[in-house]
């Protein structure tokens, strides 16, 4: 294939070539039954199928005849998330949708090569960044009459991504890029790395943001069966085409993340050989079947491996890589040490309308160690070592939300709490989808961790740090509101 992906906003402003060949290509692939690989419903079911919800929705009717099950039970419902596979299955899903546009383009009479753009939300040299590209926008094509796909979409959040007080996400940011791990340990579950580990189902950083709050921002939340937006859920995700662009720019993230020396790239079989239990698998780009990849088919040298032409604006990498060139990677131990949980509340906690708070108590040998290490007389490797709240087993109704959480909000400032005590926010990108039962994901619901490191030196520093009483107030998406409530199993703290 030729040409590289671009930056959405520098393809030209409103309809320029590639988003008005995206949009003719689009329209085409909405023509096509289901049960055509090409098609655009098809390919949004890779990503998650819901019958009833389609059915609902008018995505399909009752008697819309379905591909068979030689097809769906390998290519249907693969969506990758809370898991180390989220960016290598995400990338062979982008490549081959990106191949199947190219070669629509070209049947309707376009120039060959078209490539996937990337919507760079989080470039700071452009004002324009954070707005969903004009060509999203536009009710018509050029001509006028033609109903454009890439707006005909539900979307009821932002046009302009930003903090969001309801929902109680702050912000999007680019701290993912700072984890040095791509992947943690089983028993920690990856929560300190870009990833997050497959036994236990825990975030990853770069998955919750900018990911996971882009999908939410952008949809938006309402209480379940409202009418969310296509983008805040798992099932609908893949029917929105800005969809492909805000994977393409995470994908992107990912690529720039591998440039950055000292990064520890995961290399273990498990990983590079793709999961034991089930083949990722895409359609071959003309629709005549169906072919497997692995994580190893996305890396440099692989057939899914992808070019980008910059990979500095907006991704926080400071030197542009030579050429576009992946540097090697180091492989080995991680660079930080196991962190360990070394305390945690005692009950299930419900948050609805109002915000919860719940006491996490802190083993006092550890509480103890914590305090000393954050003080001025510490010895270098307790100093550096990092502070984590996690959140196990969050679950709910809503098809998406958010939550928030403080630590030892004074008494008084409950109303508005200040903000250096806020040890996180995300959000709940797929919590509904998470939390069933019979759902892929076996109704775990999702799990967060947040690093407080700075947050809890302040508190000591403050004098305002009892281990063994911390308080964590948690305040869910829609305070105030009609939502349904969500429920945590447990709040722990994280040394490590
Ligand atoms: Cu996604």
């Amino acid at each position: 294939m030729v040409g590289k992906r671009e930056d959405a906003w520098k393809l030209g402003a409103g309809w320029n070539e590639t988003f008005l060949w995206y949009a003719k290509a689009v329209n085409e692939l909405k023509t096509r039954p289901v049960t055509d690989r090409t098609s655009w419903r098809y390919l949004a079911a890779m990503h998650q199928f819901d019958r009833d919800l389609w059915v609902d929705l008018k995505i399909i009717d009752k008697k819309t005849p379905l591909p068979p099950a030689s097809d769906t039970d390998v290519a249907w419902n693969q969506c990758q998330h809370s898991s180390f596979y989220f960016l290598p299955w995400h990338r062979g899903y982008l490549a081959r949708f990106e191949e199947i546009i190219a070669a629509t383009v070209v049947s309707l009479g376009g120039k060959a090569g078209w490539k996937l753009p990337y919507w760079n939300y989080l470039d700071a040299t452009n004002p324009n960044a954070r707005k969903i590209p004009e060509a999203f926008l536009l009710k018509f094509l050029p001509d006028g009459k033609t109903r454009n796909p890439l707006e005909d979409v539900p979307r009821y959040g932002q046009k302009v991504l930003g903090p969001e007080p309801k929902l109680q996400i702050d912000d999007i940011d680019l701290s993912a890029m700072g984890e040095p791990d791509f992947t943690g340990s089983v028993s920690f579950g990856g929560s300190r790395t870009l990833f997050s580990n497959p036994d236990i189902g825990v975030r990853g950083q770069l998955e919750n943001a900018p990911h996971g709050s882009v999908h939410v921002l952008v949809g938006g939340a309402r209480p379940a069966n409202a009418g969310e937006g296509f983008l805040s859920a798992f099932e609908t995700a893949g029917l929105d085409p800005l969809f492909w662009l805000h994977h393409c720019n995470i994908d992107r993230l990912w690529a720039a993340w591998m440039t950055k020396p000292g990064v520890r790239m995961e290399a273990g079989k498990q990983w590079l050989d793709g999961p034991s239990d089930r083949a990722f698998a895409v359609p071959k780009a003309d629709g005549s079947g169906l072919e497997n990849y692995t994580a190893r088919d996305t890396l440099a040298g692989g057939k899914f491996y992808p070019e980008y032409d910059d990979l500095h604006a907006g991704t926080g990498v400071p030197i542009p890589p030579i050429g576009g060139v992946a540097v090697s990677v180091a492989q080995g131990p991680a660079a930080m040490a196991e962190p360990k949980v070394i305390g945690a509340n005692s009950e299930k906690v419900t948050v609805g309308d109002k915000p919860v708070e719940t006491a996490v108590k802190i083993a006092p040998v550890e509480g103890k160690a914590m305090v000393t290490a954050m003080g001025p007389n510490a010895p270098a490797a307790a100093a550096g070592k990092r502070t984590f709240l996690k959140f196990e087993n969050i679950r709910g109704v809503s098809i998406a939300g958010g939550l928030k959480a403080y630590v030892n909000v004074p008494a008084g400032a409950e109303d508005a709490p200040p903000q250096d005590h806020v040890a996180g926010s995300a959000a709940l990108f797929g919590l509904a989808s998470a939390s069933k039962v019979d759902g892929q994901h076996g109704g775990n619901g999702l799990t967060l961790v947040f690093d407080i490191s700075d947050l809890a030196r302040r508190l000591v520093d403050k004098g305002d740090f009892d281990p063994a009483h911390l308080r964590v107030k948690i305040v869910s998406a829609h305070d105030g509101g009609d939502a349904a409530p969500i429920t945590i199993e447990r709040v722990s703290v994280l040394r490590g």
